[in-house]
Parts: C-alpha cells; structure tokens; sequence
C-alpha cells in the first residue's frame, strides 16, 4: 500500500492523477496549508526535512518530488505504457518535459506569483519574471500545436507533471493568449482520471 501525504492545493494533485491512472492501492494523508501564509504545517517535517509535498511512502522508502515519484511509479508498474520506450527518441522528449515542469516552467511562474504578493517595486525581478513566463508559455503553446498530448500522441508522465503548470496557468486568467494549451488544458481537464483526482483534492481540502 502506497501513503501519499497530500497537501490542499498542491502538486499532489499529480500524483492523485497518476495513482489513479496506475490503479495502484494507496491512501491518503491529507494535510492543510496554513490560511495566513499558505505554507505546508510542520507535521510534514517528521515525514521529509523539507516538509513539502508530495511525499509518498512506497515500500520502506520515502519519496519526495513530483518529477520523481512520477519516473518512479512509471518505471515500476508503466513502462511502456505511460512512458515511451527507452533509448528512443520519444523516451528522450518524455524526460524532458517531466523536467521542465519543475525546472524552467515552473520557476518565472512562481516568481510572478511571488512578485505580485509582495506587492514592492523591484528593479529586475518583475520584468524578469514576466519576460521569462513568455518565453516557457510560448515554447509550450508552439510545442503543442496539433497535438492531443506531448509525447507519442498519447497519455505519459509528461502530460501529468505538465497539468500543474497548466493548471496555475488557467487560474491565473490568461490561459487563452496561449490557444494550444488552452486547448490541451481543457482535454487534460476532461480526461476521466483527471477528473477523479479533482474530486479526490476537493474531498480532502479544507482551507
Ligand atoms: N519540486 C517539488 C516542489 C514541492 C513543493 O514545493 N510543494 C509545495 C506545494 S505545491 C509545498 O509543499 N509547499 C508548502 C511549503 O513549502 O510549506 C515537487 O515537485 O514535488
């Protein structure tokens, strides 16, 4: 049995996906962002030093950042299903975008978000952080462009770490300059899996 500790309003949300995908048997362990400053409680902290989440509980092992839990389970009970082949062209796009979720994509978006909180003048930050959201949202947009999904025309890992970046930017409003991820975000939206692990953070969200 898999433990996810799942923080509201989170990344976790992936891996709900992915669970659910898998159809692997797993429990929940939900905890609530503090409502003042939005952060993970310290219960987390006896789960993993950095306290965030997610963090699963696999087998005598624990397991912490989105990217790998996703490889991880992949490899383990998906290979070839929600992944292309290794060593081959499509295996390599596959990386690439699990790692682009949390690396490029999601920094300039944080950053705004961090930027727009703060509420100060900055000298560089802001139009860093607006110039660079641009250059990863159009990469996507173009990237995207006459395709269902990223990679190999169907569901991977790539597409369930991508979601959240999508996701952030649908609530931000503007999802619609970029009309292939507008389109991408609402067929991933629908797809039934997806569907359920919305229902699933709802149930366990109480902020
Ligand atoms: N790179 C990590 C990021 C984990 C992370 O920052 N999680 C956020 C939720 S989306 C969190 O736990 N924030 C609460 C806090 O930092 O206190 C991953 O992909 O899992």
């Amino acid at each position: 049995m898999i433990t996810l500790h799942h923080l509201n309003k989170s990344r976790s949300k992936r891996i709900i996906w992915l669970l659910e995908e898998l159809e692997l048997d797993y429990q929940i362990k939900a905890y609530q962002r503090d409502s003042q400053t939005f952060l993970a409680p310290a219960e987390l902290k006896a789960i993993h030093p950095l306290g965030k989440s997610p963090v699963i509980e696999y087998e005598q092992q624990i397991i912490a950042e989105s990217g790998a839990i996703t490889e991880y389970l992949i490899d383990t009970h998906a290979a070839g299903i929600l992944a292309p082949t290794k060593v081959t062209p499509e295996y390599v796009e596959y990386l690439q975008w699990i790692h682009f979720a949390e690396s490029s994509a999601i920094l300039p978006l944080l950053l705004r978000m961090f930027v727009a909180k703060d509420g100060c003048l900055t000298n560089f930050l802001e139009d860093y952080a607006a110039a660079e959201t641009e250059k990863v949202l159009s990469y996507v947009n173009q990237s995207l462009e006459g395709k269902r999904y990223l990679v190999a025309d169907k569901l991977t890992g790539a597409d369930i770490m991508m979601s959240f970046i999508v996701e952030l930017l649908v609530a931000s409003g503007e999802v619609d300059k970029y009309p292939h991820i507008a389109n991408y975000a609402k067929q991933l939206s629908l797809h039934p899996n997806s569907f359920k692990a919305g229902e699933i953070e709802q149930e366990h969200d109480k902020g």
